[in-house]
């Protein structure tokens, strides 16, 4: 068996899967965007683990990793913490923004998680192509080692524009 992939419209903050993941920032003290949206809806413990894993990372948390903290008071038990390439900043290689993807399975699979949601990593503030971003995802995805450890992958996009571009890439082979 191998996980279900989808993608449906919605606020990943509201999600039923174990685990979300986060498009956070290296600095992993919250933003704006679906970062603040999270920790928003986890509370104020979700920031004392942020500084419990920056205190991880003193040069910061680099781009394309990822690591679990607890979802606090979100129905996701996890909440992956990753930071994804930033095009403002000349981060333009496909491979970092795969490697979101791939290191948040594994870290979901690590921590026990069977079901995992993503939103649009980099989609937004740091300035990728939707297009792009849900070819990467769904590639990065499919590829993964850990698919057949879980049951569900769920994108969970924001707007109506990138479902479709979600869905496109899903469709394709
Ligand atoms: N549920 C699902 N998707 C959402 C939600 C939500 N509640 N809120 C926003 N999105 P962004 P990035 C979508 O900018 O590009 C932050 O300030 C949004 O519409 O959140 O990786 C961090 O701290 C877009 O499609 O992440 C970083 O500094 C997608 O999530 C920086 O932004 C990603 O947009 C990271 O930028």
């Amino acid at each position: 068996m191998t996980a279900r992939i989808d993608a449906v419209r919605g606020d990943i903050t509201q999600s039923d899967c174990d685990a979300i993941v986060n498009a956070a920032n290296s600095g992993l003290m919250g933003g704006g965007g679906v970062d603040g949206a999270i920790h928003r809806a986890a509370g104020p413990e979700l920031l004392q683990h942020c500084r419990d894993l920056k205190a991880h990372y003193p040069c910061g948390f680099p781009v394309g990793a990822a690591a679990a903290i607890p979802g606090c008071a979100l129905k996701a038990r996890w909440v992956i913490q990753t930071v994804g390439p930033n095009r403002h900043r000349g981060e333009t290689d496909p491979a970092d923004l795969a490697a979101c993807f791939a290191n948040s399975l594994d870290e979901a699979v690590r921590v026990g998680a069977r079901s995992v949601a993503f939103p649009a990593i980099s989609a937004g503030v740091f300035g990728w192509d939707g297009d792009e971003v849900a070819r990467i995802a769904v590639d990065a995805v499919r590829r993964s080692p850990v698919l057949g450890r879980l049951d569900l992958v769920q994108f969970v996009l924001f707007s109506d524009e990138l479902l479709a571009k979600f869905q496109r890439a899903l469709s394709t082979r």
